[in-house]
């Protein structure tokens, strides 16, 4: 056994309780901040969509990357989309949506969700840098069928910050499959975003609820501050 210093950050706010993790061992994940659902004119507005609703995401999570960046702690970005013939859409999730909206077919931004195509890359305010992860996942969840495990164990990452859209959708989805492989979860409130305001509430409570049955949640603000006042305690390993 060996002593070793542990930066700990901690988040006395958050929801159910005090949130502590490493910022060694802590990993951002930004979750599918896309054209196709965050651009106007874009897919997601052409199905009825307040695109407002998750823009508004933005801002804060641009902040929060850069601080991330300056802390050192990995941004994993992910991105939803499917191969140009489709192969890896499950007919189930082709049929779903509008008929004359649906994956794969022609949209304002090129064809929608799928790979290469201008509407599935990430918006130009999160782009992700150089030496950055970017999974590309057929499902909502960003751990089914992606190489995402296998990067979080070779990184020794076992904390996520889950932030991107849509809270309940692929976001809740990640949650609970990083849950239910034994990460710690902490989903920041102001860098989700939903365009059901109700499902966001709501997906939000279900995260904290029962003693954080899925993890935690707190507003970017506390994180930030976390990361900033870390304070290195000596622990055994
Ligand atoms: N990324 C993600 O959440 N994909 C979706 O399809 N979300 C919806 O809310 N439709």
């Amino acid at each position: 056994m060996t002593s070793t210093q542990v930066r700990e950050a901690r988040i006395p706010s958050a929801s159910p309780s005090e949130f502590t993790f490493d910022p060694e061992t802590t990993a951002l994940l930004v979750i599918d901040m896309q054209r196709d659902f965050l651009l106007p004119g874009g897919f997601g507005e052409s199905l009825g969509n307040d695109v407002g609703l998750l823009r508004c995401v933005i801002e804060p999570l641009a902040a929060l990357v850069s601080v991330a960046r300056d802390a050192g702690i990995p941004v994993i970005h992910t991105r939803e989309g499917h191969l140009p013939d489709l192969s890896d859409c499950p007919p189930a999730k082709l049929r779903r949506g509008t008929p004359s909206q649906r994956i794969g077919d022609p949209g304002a931004f090129g064809r929608i969700l799928v790979r290469g195509e201008f509407g599935h890359d990430i918006i130009d305010e999160l782009k992700p840098i150089e030496g950055e992860t970017v999974i590309d996942k057929p499902g909502k969840g960003a751990f089914y069928a992606t190489e995402l495990s296998d990067i979080l164990a070779g990184a020794g990452i076992t904390t996520l910050l889950v932030t991107g859209v849509t809270t309940e959708v692929c976001v809740h989805t990640t949650v609970r499959e990083a849950n239910d492989r034994g990460y710690e979860c902490l989903v920041v409130t102001d860098c989700v975003g939903s365009y059901f305001p109700e499902f966001h509430r709501v997906g939000l409570e279900m995260i904290s609820a029962q003693g954080g049955i899925f993890g935690w949640t707190a507003p970017s603000d506390d994180v930030v501050s976390a990361l900033s006042a870390t304070v290195p305690t000596s622990a055994t390993r």
